[in-house]
């Protein structure tokens, strides 16, 4: 049997416990709270990026409709100093998926009073996903600084009943 110092042994109970801790507070926070870690979707070119194409829904973003009622698809661009589009409605009880890419410079896009929080480089799409229970508004922002105009970039998600 080896010999352990006393102290050494509190150290390893303490590293234990603190390591099971975390792990739980992972897993409440992501299975309990919904809470989702945005990854990069996909990399895009920002130069072409606005161009409306047959394979580039951001060339015409907006929402898309995949089942009626209940799930969705919004494609938004962000650029110095706008989000388009600036308004999305949708009924209670739908599910949206948010891809989001910008084409100039490093952006945010937060959904006030949601879990919907990310990072918007230029090249990359970031995609979260999130349900709308109550009919209710809200604001989304950009929450990197951005220039000078960067106060007024803004949009409102109108869920309606
Ligand atoms: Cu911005």
């Amino acid at each position: 049997m080896i010999h352990v110092d006393r102290s050494e042994k509190i150290y390893i109970i303490i590293s234990v416990t603190l390591i099971s801790v975390f792990f739980i507070a992972l897993g409440i926070s992501s299975f309990v709270y919904g809470f989702q870690v945005p990854v990069p979707e996909q990399r895009v070119d920002p130069r072409t990026i606005a161009t409306p194409a047959p394979d580039n829904p951001f060339g015409e973003p907006g929402l898309r409709e995949l089942v009626p009622g209940k799930k969705y698809e919004a494609y938004v661009l962000a650029q110095i100093w706008s989000f388009t589009p600036r308004e999305i409605r949708v009924p209670a009880g739908s599910t949206v998926t948010f891809y989001v890419t910008s084409k100039d410079v490093q952006h945010g896009f937060r959904i006030n009073e949601t879990n919907v929080n990310m990072q918007i480089v230029p090249g990359e799409v970031s995609k979260l996903t999130i349900t709308f229970d109550e009919p209710r508004e809200y604001d989304f922002i950009c929450h990197e600084y951005c220039g000078v105009g960067h106060q007024s970039m803004a949009g409102k998600i109108i869920v309606e009943p």
